[in-house]
């Protein structure tokens, strides 16, 4: 990531979808620092309730060009592309959220796939010059036959939304080769931050750990805590798939740490960093099982490190922190002052 000179200016035009999200936030800040004009697919809804919906946007907000459009109708898509003509789209819309694609599996892959689909078609009907970047996820891996995962690794999903990722990766293939749109997949492994969602363990665990120091709640309770994933900062995660996009060849790539740590060790740390026993705190709850786990993601991202020059610099430690620091002082506590 010392791969960013900041006199690497451009003067492209940039369309995100999900730029109301995790990554689409940080990306969104990476590419306006780096001189793009970005443009975000927001829902219609995000528009109407800006103060909630376009919360992590912050700062950025009035730099951005927003347009309304759902990742449901093709009609939509398809006006925004031939608005924008974008020189680089970003796809990191998504319903994400893998425990809710067992309630609601047609959603999600209705949502995931098409949306995917929808945009690829308008992209090469209105913009065939513009690079393609698709959210690709280490859930494509699932069970997975061997550790750490690579690009070669077999792809066994276990979810819905497992699978709506491997059908999202063989779109983004099949348009690349049957008609060579410069489009890459990005093999992401689980990736974190203060602004990550609060249904996700992580966010889960660090905003239950400030809740209880604030006396807001006494317990936290959790699901599988032998589940083992691969946790990086999504700040460094989105400049892989920025770097993806400036490669002559467009081509798929394993994003990761290499480290993997269990949801109890998470738990563990976070608890630990604010002085609190974790075991006194924390209680199993059946009911947040998955009807199929995905036990260990452990991802091997030598071929972004090569080729990209990409690597990760927070180790887990330091992520737990600054998640933990962030949620106390939502909550109006400072660390430092925790008794
Ligand atoms: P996120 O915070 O859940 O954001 C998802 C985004 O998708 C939000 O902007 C959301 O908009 C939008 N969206 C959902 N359903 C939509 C719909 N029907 N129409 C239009 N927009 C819709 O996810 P993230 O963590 O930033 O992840 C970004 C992408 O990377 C996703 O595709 C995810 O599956 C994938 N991924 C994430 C990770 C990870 O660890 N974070 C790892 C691998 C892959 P609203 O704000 O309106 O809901
Ligand atoms: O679960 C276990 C759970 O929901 C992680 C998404 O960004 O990363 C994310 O998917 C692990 C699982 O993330 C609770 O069973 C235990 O084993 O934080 P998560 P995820 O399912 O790994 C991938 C790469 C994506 O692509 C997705 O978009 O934690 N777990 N107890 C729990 N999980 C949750 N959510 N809540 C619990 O109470």
């Amino acid at each position: 990531m010392g791969l960013l000179p900041l006199f690497q200016m451009s003067s492209k035009r940039a369309l995100i979808t999900g730029i109301t999200g995790q990554d689409g936030s940080y990306l969104g800040e990476l590419l306006l620092n780096r001189g793009y004009e970005v443009h975000g697919i927001v829902r219609r809804v995000a528009l109407e309730d800006p103060d909630h919906r376009l919360s992590r946007l912050g700062g950025i907000l009035p730099r951005l060009k927003l347009h309304a459009a759902s990742l449901e109708s093709f009609a939509s898509i398809h006006r925004v592309v031939h608005e924008v003509q974008p020189d680089e789209c970003y796809h990191l819309a998504a319903q994400s959220f893998v425990s809710y694609s067992f309630d609601d599996e047609f959603s999600t892959l209705n949502i995931n796939i098409d949306g995917t689909h929808f945009l690829l078609a308008a992209l090469r009907a209105l913009a065939p010059e513009c690079r393609f970047y698709f959210a690709g996820s280490s859930e494509m891996f699932g069970l997975a036959e061997e550790a750490p995962q690579n690009e070669r690794t077999r792809f066994h999903p276990r979810s819905s939304y497992g699978i709506s990722k491997v059908a999202g990766f063989h779109l983004t293939q099949n348009y690349r080769e049957a008609y060579g749109l410069h489009a890459s997949s990005g093999i992401l492994f689980n990736h974190e931050s203060p602004r990550r969602g609060f249904e996700f363990v992580t966010r889960k665990i660090t905003a239950g750990v400030a809740r209880i120091l604030a006396g807001k709640s006494s317990e936290l309770r959790l699901g599988n805590l032998d589940a083992q994933r691969d946790w990086g900062h999504a700040r460094e995660y989105v400049v892989a798939m920025w770097q993806m996009l400036q490669q002559s060849e467009p081509d798929d790539y394993v994003v990761a740490t290499g480290e993997c740590h269990s949801v109890r060790e998470f738990a563990d740390a976070a608890f630990s960093y604010a002085g609190l026993d974790y075991r006194r705190y924390v209680k199993p709850d059946p009911d947040l099982f998955r009807p199929a786990e995905v036990n260990l993601l452990r991802g091997d991202a030598g071929k972004a490190r090569r080729v990209l020059g990409w690597t990760h610099r927070t180790g887990f430690e330091e992520l737990v922190r600054e998640m933990v620091d962030a949620d106390c002082r939502a909550v109006g506590i400072e660390r430092g002052k925790i008794p």
